[in-house]
């Protein structure tokens, strides 16, 4: 039986979980985000307070989902209140939007986040609080660290190796049997053919683009 849960933000990537909760029916009792007032509504999820509010929860009785999203450069909120609450005995639900497809051989850790349209193949493993986002691919064999977020529409062909707090940037491709190391982020739009290493920033090869006002002859 699904534990009743809180949610952790009630920012953007907290409002797409919301509806994917509500879809699969599990029960919300409300989120934590110190920016709303208590008894405050987003999308139907009643605001509780900030984190402090948890305290009042049993970690046994409930489960949390962290939705707090990432982004390149941003403070690495996400991972600190995964570790926080995790060290103090709270679980991270494990979610899977019903849209996606994941082979039974994948392994999927806990408070993993797979959104609508996923594909994840064969033999597959995702660690700890990673996030994959809508439309991403993740083929066979590939292994996928803590705290990742592989962001909307990006492809990892087989058996490429993640390090964990990578971002992967929307739409970028990485071919098959590369390794990224911890901590980089690759840009939208990459195409990746090299090994990464650690704590790197790679961005497409691209043009400076110019606006041209369409009404300009
Ligand atoms: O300590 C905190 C805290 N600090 C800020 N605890 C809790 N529980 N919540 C906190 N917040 C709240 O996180 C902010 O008040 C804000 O409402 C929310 C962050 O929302 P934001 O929309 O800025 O980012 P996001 O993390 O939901 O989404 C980012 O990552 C996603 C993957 C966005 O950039 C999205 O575009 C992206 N899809």
């Amino acid at each position: 039986m699904t534990k009743p849960i809180i949610l952790l933000g009630g920012g953007g990537h907290a409002k797409v979980l919301i509806e994917l909760l509500q879809c699969l029916d599990y029960p919300l009792l409300g989120l934590l985000d110190p920016h709303y007032a208590i008894g405050e509504s987003l999308l139907g999820a009643t605001i509780l307070g900030d984190d402090s509010v948890l305290a009042a929860y049993d970690a046994n009785v409930i489960e949390l989902v962290n939705g707090i999203g990432s982004l390149p450069h941003d403070s690495g909120l996400r991972r600190k209140l995964f570790n926080a609450f995790s060290a103090k005995g709270y679980t991270f639900k494990t979610l899977r939007h019903p849209t996606a497809i994941i082979s039974p051989s994948a392994t999927l850790m806990a408070g993993v986040q797979v959104m609508a349209g996923v594909i994840i193949q064969a033999s597959a493993t995702i660690a700890e609080n990673s996030l994959i986002n809508s439309g991403a691919i993740i083929e066979h064999d590939c292994r996928i660290g803590r705290h990742v977020h592989i962001a909307p529409g990006a492809v990892l062909s087989g058996t490429v190796t993640v390090g964990n707090a990578v971002h992967i940037g929307t739409g970028a491709i990485i071919i098959q049997g590369i390794t990224i190391g911890e901590g980089s982020i690759i840009g939208a739009g990459s195409v990746v053919t090299h090994d990464v290493a650690p704590q790197q920033i790679v961005y497409p090869a691209r043009s400076p683009y110019q606006a041209i006002n369409r009404d300009q002859p």
